[in-house]
């Protein structure tokens, strides 16, 4: 059997730059999977910027929209299906994260072999995904389980959550058929016409079943705000993704004023600040916190750099404070660790959502130790920190980086290689000096 093909779908609006951030984060966390082709319809006020983005990732394999029209979603999102040629779709819904990009392929694979009809992607921590359709129909499987969900069985299911469950949600990998079905049956439209909601299939438009439902065995993706009434499901409640922004600016419209300038009121962020915590007393960067900050340029990551030795304490607080990173960054060695922990508690304090990552020659002595010594440490990278920190930001399942340790050790890492002494590259500075070649 031929392997089944994918078009990633998107038809989203992005509004203020928080969205703007998860989107990226988003993307990058499983924009290898194997898709041929997204069909991306961007709205808003980053559509521009988030378009060129996606341009550069994709190249040909993007098909982007820049479609507003004053019909609304299902018409755009019509138009742009029209030109869909593969045998599943993927609604990509971009503020939640890939958490396991290697098992979308096996998924889908198992998906066609089985015939299934759809799979919801998201919301599979704490067994949500199970309490919404559990039933006494399913089949185990190796990547998935699945079950024909039918006129019969509904109401079973529907029991399960109060309020009932969606026959099919956003959040789903679907046979173009179902997907197409779904966008252009000629249903009555309940939410804004902007907003994508009437997509979903309530409990009762049971004119949609049966429906061959996987019910995947991984936790393939997570919302990184919404605990979708289970507390402590999302990726910001359980400390795995940048609580950044709430309110006003996330939910930002397009009619909402802009400052005098005209300028949108946000200003730009480094995604993580890099504390150099040598306290050497000289103004050097050592090798460590270079390589790392190399690391990010490389992968074009949006970092600060702020070093001990020239501000003090209190003015890196409120340096920081302004430059409101998703992510701090430390190296440290451990003769100067109690600073450095006073430092990252005091930190933590003035911002409660940053999530904290310590690295350098201490976190190789220390490791797991460091979560005691320090509550204000989210993770450590022990080791070499450049595909580490790289990995981490970009959203690479946290399993397969390197050296990683997190507070839950179910989330370590998958090794640790301690870093050897490099020489570092003076030939340039060498001949530059001495006219010698
Ligand atoms: C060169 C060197 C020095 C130089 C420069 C130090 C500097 N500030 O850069 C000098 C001679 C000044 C020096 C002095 C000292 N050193 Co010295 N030094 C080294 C040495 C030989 C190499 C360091 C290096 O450049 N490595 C190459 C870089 C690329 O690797 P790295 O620093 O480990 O960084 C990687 C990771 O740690 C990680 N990482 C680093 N920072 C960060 C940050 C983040 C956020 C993340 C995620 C990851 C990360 O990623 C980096 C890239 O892969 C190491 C031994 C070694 N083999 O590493 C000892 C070593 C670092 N020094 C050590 C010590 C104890 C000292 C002194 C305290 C000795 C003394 N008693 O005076 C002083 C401290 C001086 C001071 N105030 O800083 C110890 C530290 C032990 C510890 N547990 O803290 C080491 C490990 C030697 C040892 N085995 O005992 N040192």
């Amino acid at each position: 059997m031929a392997n089944p093909t994918l078009t990633i779908f998107a038809n989203f609006r992005l509004d203020s730059e928080e969205r703007f951030l998860r989107m990226k984060d988003s993307f990058l966390s499983f924009k290898d999977i194997d898709a041929e082709r997204w069909i991306i319809n961007i709205r808003g006020r980053h559509k521009v910027e988030a378009g060129r983005f996606l341009e550069a990732q994709l190249g040909s394999r993007l098909a982007l929209y820049q479609l507003e029209s004053p019909e609304g979603w299902f018409h755009d999102s019509r138009i742009m299906a029209a030109t869909i040629e593969t045998e599943y779709v993927f609604f990509w819904v971009e503020d939640h994260l890939c958490l396991r990009p290697d098992k979308i392929s096996p998924t889908l694979r198992e998906m066609q072999e089985k015939d299934l009809d759809l799979l919801t992607y998201s919301f599979c921590h704490k067994g949500q995904a199970r309490a919404y359709y559990g039933n006494d129909d399913i089949v185990p499987g190796e990547e998935l389980d699945w079950f024909e969900h039918t006129v019969s069985n509904n109401p079973v299911i529907q029991r399960n959550i109060e309020g009932g469950v969606r026959l099919v949600s956003c959040i789903s990998i679907m046979k173009r058929s179902l997907f197409n079905k779904v966008l252009f049956e000629n249903k009555k439209f309940i939410w804004p016409k902007e907003t994508p909601f009437d997509f979903e299939v309530s409990p009762t438009e049971t004119q949609f079943l049966p429906l061959k439902r996987g019910l995947p065995k991984h936790e393939l993706f997570a919302s990184m705000d919404d605990d979708n009434a289970v507390p402590g499901t999302s990726l910001i409640s359980r400390g795995l993704y940048p609580d950044r922004v709430r309110g006003p600016r996330l939910t930002a419209t397009a009619s909402e004023p802009q400052s005098a300038t005209g300028t949108p009121p946000t200003a730009s962020h480094p995604l993580i600040v890099l504390i150099n915590g040598y306290r050497v007393g000289q103004p050097t960067l050592p090798t460590g916190t270079a390589y790392v900050a190399q690391a990010l340029e490389n992968a074009e990551i949006h970092y600060e750099v702020c070093d001990v030795n020239i501000t003090p304490d209190e003015q890196i607080v409120e340096v920081i404070k302004k430059q409101n990173p998703a992510y701090i960054g430390l190296g440290t060695m451990t003769f100067e660790v109690g600073k450095n922990y006073r430092l990252l508690q005091t930190l933590k304090k003035a911002l409660p959502g940053v999530v904290v990552i310590l690295g350098g020659p201490h976190a190789i002595a220390a490791g797991r130790d460091i979560f005691q010594e320090c509550p204000a440490v989210d993770f450590v990278i022990r080791g070499e920190g450049e595909e580490a920190l790289v990995g981490l930001l970009q959203g690479v399942s946290l399993k397969d980086i390197p050296g990683l340790l997190s507070r839950d050790p179910r989330l370590d890492g998958s090794r640790c290689r301690l870093t050897t002494y490099r020489s570092p590259n003076i030939g340039d500075s060498i001949s530059a000096n001495t006219g010698q070649p």
